[in-house]
């Protein structure tokens, strides 16, 4: 289904006034609130394919009805959102969840949504019915060079994929690893990763990129041969110009300092980009800010003060995507309130005040320096977001605006209440 621009246009009418004055309200405080809400309008983040159905656990699956059941219906989705928000103008693909058997068809529906093709993914983590060769113990890192070579054409598959599509990045995430001391030698699995990386590596176009994504543990539990950021630097490092590091935030031990480690990446160039999400425990793929929005906040503080020194351009300097997925919201729900919550971030590190900040840590005041960072942090930044959105042609609460229009019973209405998406 399609959101028509008039109901878009009537809810704004609506909510207008009430919007001004909040806008007002703030704006009488910030300094180049023009720029500001040029950045906000501009930057737009990633939605994952997998995440438009509900997501399962090992222990079941609660399916939401209306889900798509099928790629087409997916881009229909994420143009749905984007014609809320106008903040979400691209999809990512995992292959071969989401295989694009018409590329040609599959552009052209896209680009009627005003969408286009992020970074694709490749799945080396599952066996295929029609595979040979099982990654039970591994993909890109297992002993035996025929699996290897299998994992290495299937990424070079879904390069592909993505060069049909327009896609710039090829994303990999590696399950290999081991579940018991001794199952693997570690120094082996890393050399071969990164041969296999290589192979891959050759295959790249010119204008591509490699994304390394990294995670401690899950679903191996003593070693993962790509687990933390130094391991995935060293390989991208080793690899070359196109490979980088990409930060999922859900793949960190609890209390890791994130945003140290995305400073160090953006200082070196190897920052590929964003997997959002938030956790509690480990990698609970839960709504991004949900549970803690200060980090988020402290690491989008870094990343605007890390891309300003080197000159880059916020909204396309490294890849911003959500990477989410769980069984109990409506999806759509859930990714108009993940982009808002990094649309949150991102805002409020507009506002910190940079040059104070640099002469309170020059002076070592330390308290002056929390109170530069929480003055932005405290600030509703929603105005703002509600501002840029409508200058986009989006809705000033597409939550409400969804809610309102009752989308979800019309997908279930269209689609069946017992559909099930792919993914996870
Ligand atoms: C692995 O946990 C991961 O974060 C990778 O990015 C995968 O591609 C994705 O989740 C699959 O759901
Ligand atoms: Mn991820």
């Amino acid at each position: 289904m399609q959101l028509e621009k008039y109901k878009v246009d009537e809810h704004n009418h609506q909510h207008l006034n009430n919007h001004q004055r909040k806008l007002d309200f703030i704006a009488a405080d910030i300094d180049g609130l023009d720029t500001i809400l040029q950045k906000l309008a501009a930057f737009q983040i990633a939605i994952p394919s997998w995440a438009l159905g509900t997501g399962g656990t090992r222990f079941g699956r609660f399916s939401g009805g209306g889900e798509p059941r099928s790629l087409e219906e997916k881009i229909d989705d994420v143009g749905l959102i984007h014609a809320l928000n106008k903040s979400s103008n691209s999809i990512s693909l995992h292959i071969p969840w989401d295989i694009p058997e018409n590329a040609a068809a599959i552009k052209a529906l896209a680009s009627q949504h005003g969408l286009h093709f992020d970074a694709v993914n490749s799945n080396t983590f599952q066996d295929q019915p029609s595979q040979q060769h099982s990654y039970k113990h591994g993909s890109l890192h297992h002993v035996d060079k025929a699996v290897r070579k299998q994992a290495v054409e299937h990424n070079i598959e879904v390069i592909k994929y993505g060069v049909e599509l327009d896609s710039k990045a090829l994303s990999v995430w590696l399950a290999d690893g081991s579940n018991f001391p001794g199952q693997l030698n570690m120094r082996g699995a890393f050399e071969r990763t990164l041969e296999s990386l290589q192979e891959i590596y050759e295959a790249l176009p010119a204008d591509w990129k490699v994304w390394v994504e990294y995670k401690p543990y899950e679903p191996n539990f003593y070693s993962t041969t790509i687990g933390d950021w130094g391991q995935s630097y060293l390989l991208s490092s080793k690899l070359g110009k196109k490979a980088q590091t990409l930060v999922d935030l859900g793949h960190h031990l609890g209390s890791t300092n994130i945003e140290q480690i995305v400073s160090l990446l953006l200082m070196e160039g190897k920052l590929a980009g964003f997997h959002f999400n938030d956790s509690k425990y480990g990698d609970d793929d839960l709504t991004v800010g949900c549970i803690n929005p200060y980090q988020l906040f402290l690491i989008f503080n870094e990343l605007v003060e890390g891309m300003d020194a080197r000159g880059m351009n916020h909204a396309t300097g490294i890849g911003w995507m959500i990477d989410a997925s769980h069984n109990v919201k409506d999806p759509i729900e859930d990714l108009l309130q993940s982009v808002e919550a990094i649309k949150i971030a991102y805002a409020q590190a507009l506002l910190v005040n940079q040059p104070a900040l640099v002469q309170a840590q020059q002076q070592n005041d330390v308290v002056l320096a929390q109170e530069i960072l929480q003055q932005a942090y405290r600030t509703d930044v929603r105005p703002l977001l509600a501002e840029a959105r409508l200058r986009n042609g989006g809705a000033l609460q597409p939550l409400t605006l969804y809610r309102q229009q009752a989308v979800r019973n019309q997908l279930i209405k269209e689609r069946g209440a017992l559909t099930v998406s792919t993914g996870l």
